[in-house]
């Protein structure tokens, strides 16, 4: 049976480091808010009217059968073992979620510096606070998060063409959608990165040229960056590190 992925319709946002998983493993899915005759309605209805505990607070949420999964780290957890796509000690692959879930902070982050002060508002109510706290992730937050990366893919004992272990994870994946999404928002804070985080650079092209990342980057399943996602170019909060 398919897995069906419940995301916001229209933009890659948080459901995109499950979708590369997905597209990187060739697995069968559904997005089910593209998909036609289904749609937001039935995200929304699993997330008022679910009857477990597995109702989803919020999506991005994974439905295989009965099963729901919800979180991004939590998903890939999940998913890893299933698509081979982790490692199959629990040891490494807690490790593993420790890598993820700092990367869930970190998009944590870059999603504040756009709405530093509520979700609830539109940027342009939140913009000079905003400028504030997007000054303060690119001098001190990017280069301390892609710093930590750097220094553990260096340190991976099985050599740096993956964060961990020898085999292609999905810690790769999302670490590529994130230098992509960093590279989108802030083109000039982001000048010289290649240089600055260079094994970061070379996995970041590793994945790229996957055959299966490679056709999906190109179909119309990938949908361009754009301002109501999580990665969002605003000039005004741009500017060189
Ligand atoms: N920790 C969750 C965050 C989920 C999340 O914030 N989802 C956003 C869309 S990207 C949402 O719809 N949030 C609604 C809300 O926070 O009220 C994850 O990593 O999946």
């Amino acid at each position: 049976m398919a897995y069906e992925l419940y995301y916001w319709d229209g933009i890659q946002g948080r459901g995109e480091f499950v979708r590369l998983a997905l597209e990187e493993a060739g697995a069968s899915y559904i997005d089910v808010t593209r998909e036609p005759g289904r749609g937001t309605g039935e995200m929304m209805e699993i997330m008022k009217s679910g009857s477990g505990s597995d109702i989803p607070f919020a999506p991005p949420f994974l439905k295989d059968g009965d099963l729901i999964i919800s979180h991004v780290a939590n998903i890939l957890f999940y998913l890893g073992a299933k698509l081979d796509l982790a490692p199959k000690h629990d040891t490494a692959r807690y490790v593993l979620n420790g890598l993820q879930l700092t990367i869930t902070d970190f998009v944590a982050e870059v999603h504040d510096t756009h709405h530093p002060i509520a979700t609830s508002l539109y940027y342009e109510d939140q913009k000079e606070e905003a400028k504030a706290r997007s000054g303060e992730f690119i001098k001190e937050r990017i280069p301390k998060f892609f710093g930590y990366f750097e220094r553990v893919i260096a340190n991976n004992p099985k050599g740096p063409a993956h964060i961990s272990g020898d085999k292609l994870t999905y810690v790769d994946l999302s670490l590529f959608q994130v230098l992509k999404g960093l590279r989108y928002a802030f083109p000039k804070a982001m000048k010289g990165s290649a240089e600055t985080y260079p094994l970061l650079q070379a996995l970041h092209d590793r994945v790229e040229q996957r055959p299966n990342i490679a056709a999906y980057l190109k179909s119309a399943r990938r949908l361009a960056f754009n301002v109501n996602g999580i990665f969002r170019h605003y000039p005004e909060l741009d500017k060189a590190a």
